[in-house]
Order: C-alpha cells, then structure tokens, then sequence
C-alpha cells in the first residue's frame, strides 16, 4: 500500500490493482491527502463553480431504469411535459439571472425528435444568446439521432449548428454490462454511451462523464468503470469533468438497496481523482450529496461543485437528497470552499475563469 501511495504521490499512473489495493486498505486521511495533492496539481487552491440552471423537458420516459425516481409513466397525474413555449417561458424568467450554462437533461420522451430538440436549442440561444447549452445524455442523444436514422456524427453536428456546445455526463450509470443490465436493462449500452461521447470529442465537443455508485455494485465495477474512462480519455481528451453519482434509494424500485455511508462518498470521490489521472475535474454535485458533505468533498479530490442551479433540478430531490429546493448562492458558495481551506473561482462551462 505504500508502495502505490508513493506512486500517486510521484504523479505515476496506478493499474486497476494498485486502484483496488488503495480503495481496500488506505485509511481515509491518506486517501484525502493523495487525492489533494492531485487536485492542487491542476487546480491549485481553486474550487470552481458556474452559475447555471436545469431544464427538464418532461419526466416521461421511454426506458424505466430500476435506480429512477423522476420518471413517470403517461396519464400518471405527477407527469410534467413542458411544451416549447412553456420551456422559451422558463429560460425567459431566467434571462436576467446571470447565468452562464443551461443544462438540458429529461426523460427520453417517447414522441419528440432530434428536430424538435434542435428547435428547442435554437430557441434557447435567442433568448439567451450568450448561455451555453450543455444538452441531453448520451442516452438521450443515442435515442434521437438512432430514431432519425442518422450516424452518430451527423446527429452531432445537427445539434452543433444549433447551438449545443457540450454534454453533460449522465447516462453512464455502471459500465459493467452485467450490473446494467440489472439496473436499467432496457437503457442504451455502454459502447453507445462511450459512441456518443468519442464521436462529440472528435468533433471538438467537451463532455462529462459520470458513475452511478453505492448500489449492488462491487468495487472491481466501480474501478473497471474508472479504468474505461481513463482509456477513453488516453484517445480522445474531451472529457472536462468526472461525477460520482450517489444511488439515492427514495421512490424507486430499488429501494430496498440502501445508500452507502458518507465515508464511502469520500473514499469514491478520492479515488476518482487518483485513477483518472487525466481528467481535469472531478465535480462534487453539491444537489446530490448536501451542502455538508460538499464541503468534506473537497477535501477528498474535488475542485468543482457544479452551479448555483437557482432551484431547477427535480432529479434528486424526487430522489430523496435533502435539499428540497435545490438553490445555492455564490456567497454560500465561497464559504464553503473557504471553509475547506480553498478560493471558489467562477467559471464558465468549459473552465475559463470569469473575471469580474
Ligand atoms: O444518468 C438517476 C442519475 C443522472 C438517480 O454533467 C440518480 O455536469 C442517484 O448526469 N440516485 C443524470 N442518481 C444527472 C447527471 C448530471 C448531474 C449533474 C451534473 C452533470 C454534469 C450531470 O442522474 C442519471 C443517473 O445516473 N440518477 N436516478 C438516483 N435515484
Ligand atoms: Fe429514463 Fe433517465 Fe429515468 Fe432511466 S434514469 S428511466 S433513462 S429518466
């Protein structure tokens, strides 16, 4: 275990093995100290966070994943499917707001096409001309551009002239085709997600990734998760961010699963940031985990936080996180990451610090 810690510590890429070994036996603070020394390598004392909002199209979806508490089945009376107009109304109230993303993440509606989803970036773009769109899952991206008859690069680009400018990470759940065909059998595979996602860096697109953890997964998944990723990034560099989803267990069908301790939230975190050596970011959702486990985070590797999200997400709230009105301001923001011994840094969506 020394061993290993001294490799990270000299910057050198561990194997899967060395991955277990430390994710096994390291105790937490050594796993806080390996994953801060490199988070200060490429962030220094920065913690970045972005001002941004959600948009959820609908909570209808054509897949019905075992881990989901959002989506609902049609004629359901907790349904919601915004209309265009509805959604030009939402990003209209939100014009003044200062933003500078808009993230656009639903179910996979059973009706709407690329074209319609083209439209709505467009639409989006002229009222806010100057937010960039991080759109839609590599899941929902398969579906659509799948439906039209495109390839991957064509529907890409369709989206491109339109205005999307990144992608965000979900849709990943767990690479093991094993454990996802437990969890979300009916959802897009694996190699459509990491399809989507090579063909967007090819194009020049910048992208996340994410796992969904803490559920009947095994470590070797988690760190197989990992190593598929680093691969991926090894040829094609485009993804900014990493995001460890926590399985929230509230109103699903798993929910008899349980949720992993905080302790484990932070060994995830740190070890992210040790085997994806070449991932700028590791992003600590601050709607998923709290505000209290936020903070610890950064101790443990993260150097990103996400958004002011200005109460715009249902995902996990509906899922059971504790905040229910997800809204956190910049000055909340700055203590928290003061208070972890950092300096929050404004940031657009691909981490171009804002000067103001
Ligand atoms: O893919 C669904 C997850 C994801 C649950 O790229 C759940 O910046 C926990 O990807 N418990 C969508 N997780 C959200 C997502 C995301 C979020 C924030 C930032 C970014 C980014 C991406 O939400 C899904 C799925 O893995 N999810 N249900 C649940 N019960
Ligand atoms: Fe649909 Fe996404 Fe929920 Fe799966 S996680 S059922 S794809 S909304």
């Amino acid at each position: 275990m020394e061993q290993i810690a001294a490799k990270v510590r000299a910057g050198e890429r561990i194997s899967g093995e060395e991955a277990l070994v430390l994710w096994r036996e390291a105790p937490l603070w050594l796993l806080g100290e390996l994953a801060t020394e490199a988070k200060r390598k490429v962030s220094s004392d920065k913690v970045y966070f972005n001002r941004n909002f959600h948009l959820e199209p609908t909570n209808l979806c054509v897949f019905n994943c075992k881990f989901c508490s959002y989506r609902r089945p049609k004629g359901s009376p907790e349904v919601w499917d915004y209309t265009m107009e509805q959604m030009e109304q939402i990003v209209r109230d939100r014009a003044e707001s200062g933003a500078t993303e808009i993230h656009i993440v639903g179910g996979v509606h059973p009706e709407h096409d690329i074209y319609y989803y083209a439209e709505l970036i467009r639409r989006v773009k002229a009222i806010m001309p100057e937010v960039a769109v991080k759109a839609f899952t590599a899941v929902e991206l398969s579906y659509m551009i799948r439906k039209a008859g495109l390839t991957t690069e064509e529907g890409l680009r369709l989206l491109i002239e339109a205005g999307m400018e990144a992608i965000p990470g979900g849709g990943a759940e767990i690479f093991d085709e094993q454990v996802r065909a437990k969890i979300c059998p009916e959802k897009g595979s694996t190699a459509e997600w990491f399809e989507v996602h090579d063909a967007a860096h090819r194009l020049g697109l910048k992208t996340n990734a994410t796992i969904l953890y803490g559920h009947i997964e095994t470590l070797e998944h988690r760190v197989d998760h990992l190593l598929r990723l680093r691969a991926q990034q090894d040829c094609t560099g485009g993804f900014n961010a990493f995001i460890p989803l926590k399985y929230r267990n509230f109103g699903n069908s798993m929910s008899e699963v349980g949720e992993v301790s905080i302790v484990e939230d932070l060994r995830m975190l740190a070890m992210s940031r040790i085997v994806l050596d070449n991932v700028p970011h590791i992003k600590a959702y601050w709607v998923m985990y709290g505000k209290q486990t936020t903070e610890l985070a950064l101790s443990f590797g993260a150097d990103d936080i996400d958004g002011t999200i200005e109460d715009s997400t249902k995902i996990y709230s509906m899922a059971g996180a504790a905040d229910s009105r997800p809204v956190m301001t910049i000055a909340e923001i700055e203590r928290i990451a003061a208070s972890a011994g950092f300096r929050a840094v404004e940031r657009d969506t691909f981490y171009n610090e804002i000067v103001k």
